[in-house]
């Protein structure tokens, strides 16, 4: 009894003063804390920002004449969330960066436990390499390198070419669970025919032998634009869903899940003038504005996307998107992990 009723009297400044104490062996009270670190929702510190890519473009591609590939290994510019700087990270799971080969150029072979997606924005005549597999390439084109597997980048064409990067690095970091390892060999040999693996598993049809765990990456490496772009047309036949337009996600073909076990990817078309009604969901996006132009309203803010801006939009924010004119918008998350997890919930006003 007694101790309550010096509990109810303790000062500020005994608190404090006990804190200190406490301190000193590293222990902290948790009734100051709770409220943050068991919040009655999602409270993301990140914030919802746009890259306008005709304004990044020139300093893009300023980096060329300021670091060679080779040099840098990866030459790029890292897409950082305004109220993460310094972390590496467009929401707190994932990384996002535009990275720039120039003609001639090598990005050399390497391999790491993070899992990496590409998104073809600018130029063309780049190659990504894939476990022995080159793929071209063009733009609008979804490339995957799974956890683990080689990859290298070359680009024997005349143009610069950018692409956006998207990694679960912030994930593996969280973790500590990550491991690399450079190739002898800038580039590795070419040892299956372009299209390979895209004819083998991503056409209706799988070797015949062939299966997989729930967790494996997909074979299929490349999904190439114009695939993409007939089936979204294609599905104009229909009335779009009212919060996303048309939209598909993209999947391992021999196991209906993510193409990679980090990382979700999308694709959606959202017809002209069409305006998607307001939701939410627990997996932070990147998106990125592949063809037309538009509106996005996250929570209270609007943001006009035009062709290959990025736009991330952090966990539980609202975001409703308006074509202005039809739009087709990529996008990728976190949300596998999520689903993993037990701790994925959207909601649709
Ligand atoms: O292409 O392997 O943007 O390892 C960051 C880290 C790209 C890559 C990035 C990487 C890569």
């Amino acid at each position: 009894m007694n101790t309550t009723l010096s509990a109810n009297v303790a000062t500020s400044q005994q608190r404090k003063s006990y804190y200190d104490r406490i301190a000193e062996e590293s222990m902290t009270p948790l009734w100051e804390v709770l409220g943050a670190l068991v919040p009655q929702q999602p409270r993301s510190p990140a914030v919802a920002h746009a890259w306008s890519y005709a304004q990044v473009r020139a300093k893009v591609l300023e980096a060329g004449s300021l670091i060679s590939a080779a040099e840098a290994e990866r030459r790029v510019l890292i897409l950082e969330n305004p109220a993460l700087r310094g972390q590496s990270s467009i929401t707190q799971a994932l990384y996002a960066g535009l990275q720039l080969i120039l003609p001639g150029e090598v990005a050399p072979a390497h391999r790491h436990t993070q899992s990496a997606l590409r998104l073809v924005l600018d130029g063309a005549g780049a190659y990504t390499a894939v476990d022995g597999e080159r793929t071209t390439m063009r733009r609008g084109d979804f490339i995957i390198t799974p956890a683990w597997t080689w990859h290298d980048h070359g680009n024997p064409g005349n143009e610069p070419v950018v692409w956006l990067d998207g990694l679960d690095i912030p994930i593996v970091r969280f973790l500590d669970a990550g491991f690399a390892e450079k190739s002898d060999s800038e580039y590795q040999a070419v040892t299956r025919p372009e299209g390979d693996a895209l004819a083998r598993y991503g056409s209706n049809m799988l070797p015949v032998d062939f299966q997989q765990q729930p967790s494996d990456p997909t074979k299929v490496f490349v999904y190439p634009w114009e695939r993409t772009l007939s089936t979204l047309h294609a599905l104009k036949a229909g009335s779009p869903d009212p919060h996303f337009g048309h939209k598909q996600r993209y999947v391992n073909p021999a196991t209906g899940r993510s193409p990679m076990p980090t990382m979700a990817a999308f694709a959606q078309l959202i017809p002209a003038g069409f305006e998607t009604q307001p939701y939410r969901c627990t997996d932070g996006t990147v998106y990125v504005c592949l063809s037309g132009s538009a509106e996005a309203h996250i929570e209270g803010q609007t943001f006009r996307l035009e062709e290959n801006d990025v736009l991330v939009v952090p966990s539980w924010h609202s975001q409703q998107f308006c074509a202005l004119t039809e739009a087709v918008l990529f996008s990728y998350s976190d949300r596998p992990v999520q689903q993993a997890l037990g701790l994925w919930r959207e909601q649709r006003s």
